[in-house]
């Protein structure tokens, strides 16, 4: 069982190895969907853009809809087991950024995902591995195409774009049923903890291509966790709704991640009721276990409980 941890629990080692499967997946591994034209962490790209509407568009939407928390889920276990091959080795996991926590939560580091883009070079990062300049991770952003190098961010310029703060978390956490409706769970966590992290990191991240940007995969790790949280926090409801009865949505669905005649990006597919657990996709998070992955600074082990 795969064990993901919040970001800044891992050790250094965790980390460069983390950073090097990205740099690998982005730079040596061969596309699946475009082989000669792309590498594979632009499959990812292209995946989820084709998620967001637009030609080829997958449908039912993985987005504004119930398919939410489970499409993604599958999304980013399969980006997770890529990473593990890249670099054989099936210890790593994706980490979590748990955005609610102030400070050293930051993943935003020169030695981690690199900082804030630059304003006079049209936001482009300019530190981190992932930086344009003597960075490893040259985004050739996927669109339709491949086409401008450069990651961009601009944190926390948006106006009404912030962080949920923990109050904001446990208020979303309250929220039942599954769905539908716009204080449903899954509507509200979309809508009001997951949209506006995206817009406060900004650049890449605002674009249907956001996945462009390597923090998509810690800040959707951490909105994975919240549906972990929340089904633990309500036993007594369903985990997903529409339980039967709405094909394309129901537990019954298979999730889509291609268009009809166009290649799979993986081998093997996945109903709503297949991934409602993730233990089934063999992994958890740490704070779900009797496992310590804790160091022992205690502002960081209470934000954990
Ligand atoms: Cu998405």
């Amino acid at each position: 069982m795969d064990i993901r941890i919040n970001h800044r629990h891992m050790t250094r080692i965790q980390k460069d190895v983390l950073i090097q499967a990205i740099l690998l997946l982005k730079n040596d591994v061969e596309s699946v969907l475009r082989p000669g034209r792309q590498k594979r962490y632009d499959d990812y790209v292209q995946i989820h853009r084709s998620a967001m509407g637009g030609p080829g568009a997958f449908m039912p939407m993985p987005h504004r809809s119930p398919l939410f928390f489970p499409w993604h889920r599958v999304f980013l276990r399969q980006f997770e087991q890529d990473l593990q091959r890249a670099v054989s080795d099936p210890s790593l996991t994706l980490p979590f950024w748990d955005w609610s926590l102030e400070g050293p939560s930051n993943p935003f580091t020169p030695g981690f995902l690199g900082g804030n883009g630059d304003s006079a070079q049209d936001q482009r990062i300019t530190s981190g591995p992932f930086a344009s300049r003597g960075g490893g991770f040259e985004v050739r952003l996927w669109d339709m195409e491949l086409g401008d190098a450069g990651l961009r961010r601009e944190l926390g310029t948006e106006p009404g774009a912030h962080l949920p703060n923990s109050e904001q978390v446990l208020s979303a956490l309250s929220k039942t049923p599954y769905g539908p409706g716009p204080n449903s769970w899954v509507n509200y966590c979309e809508g009001m903890l997951h949209d506006p992290v995206h817009r406060w990191v900004g650049g890449n991240m605002s674009l249907p291509t956001s996945p462009n940007d390597p923090v998509f995969f810690l800040h959707h790790c951490y909105i994975d966790l919240l549906w972990e949280r929340w089904k633990r926090q309500h036993p007594s409801s369903e985990a997903y709704y529409p339980v039967s009865g709405a094909p394309g949505l129901d537990r019954e669905a298979t999730l889509v991640f291609h268009a009809p005649g166009d290649p799979a990006p993986w081998p093997g597919t996945w109903t709503v009721d297949q991934v409602i657990s993730s233990e089934a996709l063999d992994y958890t998070y740490g704070l779900f276990t009797s496992i310590t992955t804790c160091t022992p600074v205690p502002p960081v082990c209470d934000a954990l409980t």
